[in-house]
């Protein structure tokens, strides 16, 4: 069986599952949300993580489905946990302009009963580069949802600035190549961070740093005004007990 056949059963066969990993406020320490994770828990071959099969699921069109299924669990998860919470969940390019994302949430936030404000899409360059009136309409009728939408992997691509101004994105995610730096004391790198902090309060967004793995850049990003953070040094993804569990008890 090739792959495609394989992650085409493996969505009627229910292998797909959902970690999370939280999103914590800088300044208070307090969960404020999740990040939905997809993996694949193959029969045979294990845990197989996204980058393994999410190209294959957008060339064969399967990312539609597969992201409706996320979209629907992760909303479950979110109601099931009973708490106001923000559940982060990733769209593709492809599930972007491939039917009607739109139409799509609608129903998935009907079936769930999860409250539109609760839902955060993330999404990268590569849809908002392609800047046509399309691609806007899109955004705006999710946003007439109210739902939230994230730039995911800021920083990554050739031209994040001109878009700040033409989408309407709530939450800014710092890209983890630039945490990343904030270990070397570099003073260019930490100007670098804050300056996209400040860029992100001044269109009115949110920040959230990606990647964080130890103290230092914690400390730096909370000094520089960052909003939320996510990274292993907080907490890594988690099966959605243990993210339950998390949630009780706090980080
Ligand atoms: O969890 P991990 O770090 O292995 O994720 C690797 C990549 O896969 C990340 O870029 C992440 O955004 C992407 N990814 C994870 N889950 C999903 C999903 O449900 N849908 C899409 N489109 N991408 C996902
Ligand atoms: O592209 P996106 O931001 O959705 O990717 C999220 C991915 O980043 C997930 O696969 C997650 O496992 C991974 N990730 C989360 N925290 C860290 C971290 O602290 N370090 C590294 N290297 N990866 C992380
Ligand atoms: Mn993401
Ligand atoms: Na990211």
């Amino acid at each position: 069986l090739g792959m495609a056949d394989d992650l085409r059963l493996a969505l009627e066969r229910d292998e797909l599952v959902l970690h999370y990993q939280p999103t914590v406020d800088l300044a208070s320490g307090e969960i404020i949300g999740f990040e939905a994770l997809v993996r694949w828990q193959h029969p045979t071959r294990g845990m197989v993580p996204p980058l393994e099969f999410i190209g294959i699921a957008e060339s064969t069109g399967l990312i539609v489905p597969l992201g409706r299924w996320v979209l629907t669990e992760a909303c479950r998860q979110a109601v099931e946990w009973g708490r106001p919470l923000k559940m982060a969940v990733n769209v593709s390019v492809r599930q972007f302009e491939a039917g009607d994302l739109a139409a799509t949430v609608a129903a998935v936030l009907a079936e769930t009963g999860m409250p539109a404000d609760q839902l955060c899409l993330e999404m990268t360059e590569s849809v908002l580069l392609t800047d046509t009136d399309e691609n806007l309409s899109r955004i705006v009728a999710l946003k007439a949802l109210g739902v939230m939408l994230a730039m995911d992997d800021f920083g990554t691509g050739y031209s994040s600035l001109a878009y700040l101004r033409r989408f309407p994105m709530d939450v800014l995610k710092i890209d983890r190549s630039f945490v990343d730096r904030l270990t070397t004391g570099d003073a260019g790198d930490e100007t670098l961070v804050t300056t996209i902090v400040r860029l992100g309060h001044r269109f009115g967004m949110r920040t959230v740093a990606e990647g964080i793995e130890d103290e230092t850049q914690l400390t730096a990003l909370r000094a520089m005004g960052c909003d939320y953070a996510q990274g292993y040094f907080l907490s890594r993804p988690l099966p959605s007990a243990a993210a339950g569990a998390l949630l009780e008890t706090g980080l």
